[in-house]
């Protein structure tokens, strides 16, 4: 990736200086503190989605500072230069036919102006800008006011901008957001620019943003941005936990409160039906529930991802008048627990069949687009898949509402991807990791597909600075939710790996046959059962190969099978299944192909047009390898989880 010259240097640090000038955040950063609740319509709450057409304007000075220095949030962006239409939600990158914003590094612009409805504007209540998520580093002024900024591209973030909209009246009111995709070894991922100073090769100035992982570095306002509204006084954050015996299952909640100490909460627990099958209150507590209906994985049984609801009430005396807030929550009852060779979901043995994948598609890049969302649900179904890891970052909430209702099962992963520089294991690094997990959690602590937590993928886990990494990391982890087990996905050797002492399931990637040995099917048996006894000799943990997969180019083929081939990528797949069916009788708790379907990556020798070890095409249209995939996903599910009648008329439907 090339961009015009930033200035040498001192221009790298210029892509990111402004905002930390800048950074004097009336409405402040919130970094994980206080609680970050989906945002959902109630009698108490409304909501104004602000998706659609924004301003946009790429900061294409040598600088890339022109738009702090010329403080373009103070008026109409249009007032400040051309700006282009940009979608939002969605990635930039590919929405124009200019190669220089396609590989843009540095600050870009987003501009809307929304009208608020006149009731919006009374005193005692709180109007929220919220952001699913934006890439990489945000900082968003209302009506020329700064209030927040956000570093990472991958989780929401919000503010209250009450005191804004109410104190100025303003129509309509102006919402500017700046956003820098670089990535410098202590980001999350990392990156590094490198400045091409061989003047015989390069332009003065030439720079490249050099990054260590496989899908293209997608930026922009990648999820919904929506404006809610709650009382002045108001719900902040709630937790659940659940256990269950055969005949009762228990709910502990906690709910946090702001803006006042002088609250009454009262709770019920309604299924799905609608009756009421427990009610508390106060702020912490347990609800029981007699005979529960339990949340089941996609396959493991007929009605799959039940979920309750909690209706949480606030009352408050504010001024005379009551303020209520209310807010439900959607709750699965389940467990989860891991031995030293199963993994049990509502204590009964759970097998991962399923896949990896990338929020990636064509135009929109990494922008959330609920036909492509509905899409892959319903091609995960198809196969016969139940569950997916979030390689490699947290994906939308939306999409991890369907998951919680169709019962799809996740290993929830944070953007510890491509943590390869020893400087990226430095405590700079290491203290933004340990934020990033606290909002991830804070986010995602309620779902009851998230079974897992993996703090990162292929990290150089070899290095000695990746012990105390990863143990600190861990613990960390562990403190925040002690409720659900930890990993994290290694391509190191066995032997030489400092971050798997203090995981509770070992996921390993391994390539034979492709990266090692390529062309070699043959090796897989070998390599592939040493791989598994070496770490469970060492760890006596169970394990889940978490990637494993071969590049193919839709229509090509080849028999005997060559690499490339459709042929080859099928044959590769049976032979890893092989090695796994004997595994999983003993500790090999799951399968994870790489990938679910085709995505975008830099360019590169290796790459043609992207990464094609998709089963299916980026379009989504099935390769050879998804009907072998299929049949044996649906042969484990009728094996394991004597699927009764009406499942396997489903899968026909399917
Ligand atoms: C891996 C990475 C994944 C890559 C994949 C590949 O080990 O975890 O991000 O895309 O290999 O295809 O090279």
């Amino acid at each position: 990736m090339a961009a015009a010259a930033p200035g040498g240097a001192a221009g790298l640090c210029r892509l990111l200086l402004p905002l930390l000038a800048a950074v004097t955040a009336a409405g402040g950063a919130r970094g994980a503190t206080g609680g970050m609740l989906y945002p959902r319509e109630s009698p108490s709450r409304e909501l104004k989605e602000l998706g659609g057409v924004w301003s946009f304007r790429a900061d294409f000075s040598p600088g890339r500072a022109a738009g702090f220095e010329q403080r373009w949030y103070r008026r109409p962006l249009r007032e400040t230069g051309p700006v282009i239409d940009m979608p939002v939600p969605a990635s930039f990158n590919d929405i124009t036919q200019d190669p220089n914003l396609e590989n843009y590094i540095g600050w870009v612009w987003y501009e809307k102006e929304v009208l608020l409805p006149q009731r919006w504007l009374q005193d005692d209540l709180r109007v929220v800008l919220r952001f699913g998520s934006a890439h990489y580093y945000s900082v968003v002024w209302v009506n020329g006011v700064q209030v927040v900024e956000h570093e990472g591209g991958h989780l929401p973030f919000e503010a209250d901008i009450s005191s804004i909209v109410q104190g100025s009246p303003q129509i309509p009111c102006r919402i500017t957001v700046a956003l820098n995709n670089t990535l410098t070894p202590h980001t999350l991922p990392p990156g590094s620019i490198e400045y091409m100073n061989d003047r015989t090769r390069y332009p003065k100035n030439y720079f490249v943003q050099n990054i260590r992982f496989d899908f293209f570095n997608y930026a922009g306002i990648h999820r919904p941005v929506v404006l809610y509204t709650t009382p002045s006084v108001y719900i902040d954050d709630i937790t659940v936990t659940t256990t269950s015996s055969e005949s009762v299952a228990k709910v502990q909640y906690q709910v946090s409160v702001v803006g006042s100490t002088l609250y009454s909460l009262s709770l019920s627990l309604r299924d799905q039906e609608g009756r009421v099958v427990a009610t508390g209150d106060g702020p912490a507590g347990e609800l029981k529930v007699p005979n529960p209906n339990l949340w089941w994985p996609y396959l493991m049984h007929e009605n799959p991802g039940y979920r309750y609801f909690l209706e949480v009430k606030m009352q408050v005396q504010a001024n005379e008048a009551l303020l209520e807030d209310i807010y439900t929550l959607p709750v699965g009852i389940r467990t989860v627990h891991v031995t030293s060779t199963q993994f049990l979901i509502n204590g009964k043995p759970f097998y991962f069949h399923g896949v990896n994948k990338h929020e990636d598609a064509d135009i929109r890049g990494k922008g959330l687009d609920w036909a492509l969302i509905v899409k892959d649900f319903n091609l995960l179904r198809w196969l016969g898949a139940n569950s997916f890891r979030t390689s490699h970052y947290p994906y939308a909430e939306e999409i991890m509402d369907l998951c919680d209702a169709y019962g799809i099962v996740v290993i929830d992963e944070c953007p510890g991807v491509g943590i390869k520089m020893p400087e990226s294991f430095g405590n700079k690094s290491l203290q933004h990791h340990l934020v990033v997990m606290e909002e991830l959690i804070r986010r995602d602590k309620n779902r009851p597909s998230v079974v897992m937590w993996s703090v990162a993928n292929e990290p150089a886990s070899e290095l000695s600075p990746a012990a105390y990494y990863f143990k600190t990391l861990i613990a960390h982890t562990k403190a925040l939710d002690p409720t659900r087990p930890v990993t994290f996905v290694s391509d190191t050797n066995y032997a030489v790996d400092r971050g798997a002492p203090y995981v509770d399931v070992i996921c390993v990637n391994s390539y034979f046959s492709w990266y090692h040995d390529p062309g070699h099917l043959e090796v897989i048996p070998l390599q592939l059962t040493a791989q598994f006894e070496n770490w469970y000799k060492t760890y006596q943990k169970p394990i889940i190969q978490s990637e494993y997969g071969a590049d193919s180019v839709p229509g090509l083929h080849s028999d005997p099978p060559l690499m490339f081939s459709e042929e080859y990528q099928k044959a590769m797949l049976r032979e890893y299944h092989s090695v796994f069916d004997k595994k999983r009788k003993e500790y090999v708790i799951g399968e994870l192909i790489w990938n679910f379907a085709d995505f975008m990556t830099n360019q590169g020798t290796t790459r043609v047009l992207g990464n094609k070890k998709g089963i299916f095409t980026r379009q989504r249209q099935p390769k050879s390898a998804a009907f072998v995939l299929r049949e044996r996903y649906w042969k484990i599910a009728n094996e394991s989880s004597c699927l009764p009648p009406i499942m396997k008329s489903h899968i026909l439907f399917l």
